[in-house]
């Protein structure tokens, strides 16, 4: 039985709740948890939070239903999932009596390295707060988050985000008005990943000999990253977000199995970034647990980097994106 969603069900129940929230890129990464019951990162991390792309979550309550239910991109999800421990969680607030529907939408790819559980977890905390009426404080609404997904906290806030694994507080740095730079997105595959950041982390923590290295220099890269934004010093951040994305693909390649996560064409991206750079253009680049390249720029740049990245083939498709807003309540239907 699939849900007939919301939307459709108009002259029937239109009582619903609507939240979006973006997707963030980490320049400093959170690869490895110190707790996986509770999904707690073993590390704290830097991102940005970006616009254009992102998640709706619309939540209802609806009394015809046997339980709660997760539809994902118009496909009901056989349970929970994922999101279980973050909606367990909001319950321990109130007891809610009636099951309820969450349409979860993405409008770019999921699950490809795209950053699709951050938003999607962020998009539903905020709406799930509202539907239950709790108020929750921002730290709860973090707490919420982390449970769904570790990256998700930092899609609730604008801007430059650091998430603090000492108590797991999450704020922004500078908003995003405060330094107006560029992201463009290369896209090189839309395939869903074929091991998850989930299995990949705890691959990686109990084979890769490069894991505690890793997690011991990461207090370094995050204080040189917070420096570096403070003073929007962007040659700074470009070399601490370089090197930070490639100790974190070296722990991935040398886990076993081997977690390759870049593809040709990722490669071909950061050669050509590399030649760029050594023009003296003011870019540089991180990858995530996915084969896309997000290249951070100046505004006055932009058009340049897009059109080099034009000549390389078999890159899919080309998102010019600005820093975006924190996950919130939204009104259209
Ligand atoms: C990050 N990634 O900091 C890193 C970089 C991917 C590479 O956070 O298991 O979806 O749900 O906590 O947050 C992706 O992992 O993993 C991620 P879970 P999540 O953005």
């Amino acid at each position: 039985m699939f849900y007939i969603s919301t939307v459709l069900r108009q002259g029937i129940d239109l009582s619903y709740i609507k939240a979006i929230a973006h997707p963030n890129f980490a320049l400093i990464k959170y690869w490895g948890k110190s707790d996986i019951s509770n999904n707690l990162p073993d590390m704290s991390s830097i991102s940005i939070t970006i616009d254009t792309l992102y998640s709706t979550a619309t939540v209802s309550f609806d009394t015809s239903l046997k339980k709660d239910i997760w539809v994902l991109n118009g496909t009901e999800q056989e349970s929970l999932g994922q999101i279980e421990p973050t909606i367990n969680y909001l319950k321990t607030f109130k007891a809610v009596k009636d099951p309820f529907v969450i349409e979860s939408v993405n409008n770019f790819p999921t699950a490809a390295g795209l950053a699709s559980s951050a938003s999607g977890v962020a998009s539903i905390v905020i709406a799930i707060n509202e539907l239950f009426n709790l108020n929750l404080s921002e730290k709860e609404l973090v707490d919420a988050a982390i449970l769904g997904s570790g990256s998700a906290p930092r899609s609730l806030y604008p801007g430059f985000v650091h998430l603090n694994n000492k108590d797991y507080s999450c704020e922004t740095i500078l908003d995003t008005n405060e330094w107006p730079l560029k992201v463009i997105i290369c896209q090189t595959s839309s395939e869903k990943k074929l091991v998850s950041s989930r299995e990949g982390m705890r691959i990686s923590k109990s084979t890769s000999s490069y894991y505690e290295a890793w997690v011991n220099n990461q207090d370094n890269d995050i204080n040189k990253a917070l420096r570096a934004i403070k003073t929007k010093d962007f040659n700074l951040l470009g070399e601490v977000t370089e090197d930070n994305c490639k100790k974190m693909h070296k722990v991935m390649e040398t886990s076993q199995p081997p977690l390759i996560y870049r593809n040709f064409t990722t490669h071909l991206i950061i050669q050509k970034i590399k030649e760029m750079k050594s023009t003296g253009i003011g870019i540089f680049y991180t990858v995530d647990a996915g084969p896309q390249v997000k290249i951070i720029c100046k505004a006055k740049h932009a058009n340049h980097v897009i059109s080099e990245m034009k000549s390389i083939p078999n890159v899919q498709d080309i998102i010019e994106v600005n820093l975006g807003k924190g996950a919130r309540l939204i009104n259209e239907g």
